[in-house]
């Protein structure tokens, strides 16, 4: 009795596992409208320009952030779809890091951390006028670089969506497997 109710164990563990494994693969329902570009989903704004904090409530308006880039990889991938896609190329786009709290140490607003990455453009962050605590993609002959500018400038938003917990899967996994044990009432697979 007891190997069959560790070949059950198995034989559930093997089914959730790959479960769990494609909570990372989201469906286009599931995603929009945000667009997938590079490793993330991002919603760039065009309509309308805002102020920084405006931005910020925008992206939470759609249940996520405003961007964060953080590798060069991302910057890339963002900037080529940018400069290709008819509609982005000259505009400003907020980003959610900001050194509001503690002049020069520019702070991710999604996760409160350091920013991981950066591609400032030539002489910045040069908080001019001791006034901008806010960062903003800026395009230079189409390439783009990162500013700080005053924080109630009017630029465009884009926002990325918050990216599945991972950590989540192993959770999911260990409840469920705790429960089962408890239901079958198997103390473990070595009795
Ligand atoms: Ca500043
Ligand atoms: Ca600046």
């Amino acid at each position: 009795m007891g190997l069959t109710k560790c070949c059950i164990l198995i034989l559930c563990f093997a089914g959730i596992l790959p479960q769990s494994i494609n909570i990372s693969n989201r469906s286009e329902n599931e995603t929009q409208p945000f667009i997938e570009i590079g490793s993330k989903y991002y919603l760039i704004n065009t309509a309308t320009t805002m102020n920084w904090f405006g931005a910020v409530l925008f992206c939470r308006n759609y249940d996520s952030d405003l961007a964060v880039i953080e590798s060069l990889a991302e910057m890339n991938a963002l900037s080529f779809y940018l400069t290709t896609n008819e509609g982005h190329i000259g505009k400003n786009f907020w980003l959610g890091l900001t050194d509001l709290a503690d002049e020069g140490k520019f702070m991710s607003l999604k996760d409160g951390r350091p920013m991981l990455y950066a591609k400032w453009a030539g002489g910045q962050p040069d908080n001019a006028g001791q006034n901008e605590d806010c960062v903003h993609l800026w395009a230079f002959e189409n390439i783009f670089y990162m500013n700080d500018n005053n924080c109630i400038a009017q630029h465009y938003a884009i926002c990325e969506l918050r990216q599945p917990k991972k950590t989540c899967d192993v959770c999911d996994l260990k409840n469920f497997m705790e429960r089962f044990m408890q239901h079958t009432n198997i103390p473990n697979c070595r009795n």
